[in-house]
């Protein structure tokens, strides 16, 4: 199988640092693709053009990359994914927020790269970001004891906004999350997967 996928997409990011998790990322081929300057290739596996988009060996293809990820656990580690589910809702709630981060930070920035800056539309967008943020320092209650698609998921978000936008404060605000993340960045498939320089 493999993983047609940009090296900074934070979602391409937790479908490779979850199959490290695995113990099957020798089994993910790489395929490093622009999304928007590979749409004739991309298009004929997955019609919305987007990464990350997982084509099987039997040439099947399967997106988005949170069914990239239930695709993943349900074939290779079914266990991984029930033990980490107590509470199902709670925990497809917190991935879809974690989502709808990324996707706000995509939006402030397409914003801010424009001529002149949409400050105004960045702003709006980046304070969807903050909220969650803030709401998962204070009450994402076992974040510190967790490994999950959720703290997968966050560990990719928070890099990437500290990758994406250095120049805001991701820190000081979220000292909770920081500390966490400064231990889980150690992992050796969030270390395998680091966004490149
Ligand atoms: N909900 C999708 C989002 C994927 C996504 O937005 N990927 C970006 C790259 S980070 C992309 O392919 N953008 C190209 C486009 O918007 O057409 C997922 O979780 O896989």
């Amino acid at each position: 199988m493999e993983l047609i996928c940009s090296l900074t997409s934070p979602y391409a990011r937790r479908v490779r640092v979850l199959a490290y998790e695995l113990d099957i990322g020798d089994r993910l081929k790489i395929q490093v693709v622009k999304p928007r300057e590979s749409s004739d290739f991309l298009w004929t596996i997955n019609p919305i053009g987007k990464v990350p988009t997982l084509q099987l060996d039997d040439g099947s293809s399967i997106y988005d990359s949170l069914t990239i990820c239930d695709y993943l656990i349900a074939t290779y580690s079914p266990e991984w994914g029930i033990k980490r589910q107590n509470n199902f809702w709670e925990y497809r709630t917190r991935l879809s927020m974690l989502n709808e981060m990324s996707d706000a930070g995509t939006q402030a920035r397409r914003s801010l790269i424009q001529e002149p800056p949409q400050q105004n539309t960045a702003d709006f967008q980046l304070g969807k970001i903050h909220r969650g943020l803030a709401h998962i320092e204070n009450t994402w209650i076992s974040m510190e004891s967790e490994l999950s698609l959720v703290s997968i998921g966050l560990g990719c978000t928070f890099d990437w906004l500290l990758n994406r936008f250095p120049e805001i404060n991701w820190v000081s605000p979220y000292p909770r999350i920081t500390n966490w993340f400064n231990d889980f960045k150690l992992r050796q498939s969030m270390e395998k997967t680091q966004i490149p320089a």
